[in-house]
């Protein structure tokens, strides 16, 4: 089922999602949901909290329509390792109409559970690093404008309060 994906500024975006303990049905439902959703957005990425359900889980797949799918689930993902920079334009899915260049690590290890529930580590650079640094801010409250710098969020609150206005 796609789910309705929330938007700035909800704040349902900044809430702190939880551990996930045991997976279960409701787990691996939950995960289909979002990948559906994902697909269907369509997105290179989606948290758990971007639908309202606070757990920590990622969905990524950064290939192309060209290219079969490679899709990555990670439940309680940490990044373990970070090693140099990046600046590379982001969108999000929940923040529509506004991109902007953030300042990220250039590649990260990050370890997790796979759906099985078995650990797996996965080693990533380029927009796949990026990707899994913008999902894993999700499930803790944090959007990619949290990174701008306080002109630049200032002049992305004005523009989103003005649309805002505009819709009523
Ligand atoms: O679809 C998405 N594209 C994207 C592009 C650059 C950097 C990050 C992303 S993630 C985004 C989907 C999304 O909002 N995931 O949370
Ligand atoms: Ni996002």
């Amino acid at each position: 089922m796609i789910r309705t994906i929330l938007t700035y500024p909800n704040p349902e975006l900044k809430k702190k999602s939880s551990p996930v303990t045991i997976i279960t049905d409701a787990t691996r439902e939950l995960v289909r949901d979002m990948v559906e959703t994902m697909y269907a957005a369509p997105g290179v990425g989606l948290a758990a909290p971007q639908i309202g359900v606070h757990q920590r889980i990622i969905a990524i797949d950064i290939s192309d329509k060209s290219e079969p799918p490679d899709l990555i689930i990670a439940i309680n993902p940490v990044i373990v390792h970070a090693e140099g920079e990046s600046y590379e334009e982001e969108g999000c899915l929940s923040v529509p109409s506004y991109a902007a260049n953030v300042k990220r690590h250039a590649g990260v290890i990050v370890k997790g559970l796979d759906l099985d529930g078995s650990e797996r580590t996965w080693k990533a650079d380029g927009l796949l690093a990026v990707a899994f640094q913008h999902e894993i801010d999700h499930l803790d409250g944090l959007l990619f404008v949290d990174h701008l710098s306080t002109l630049k969020r200032e002049l992305f609150q004005r523009k989103a309060r003005k649309a805002a206005e505009e819709m009523q």
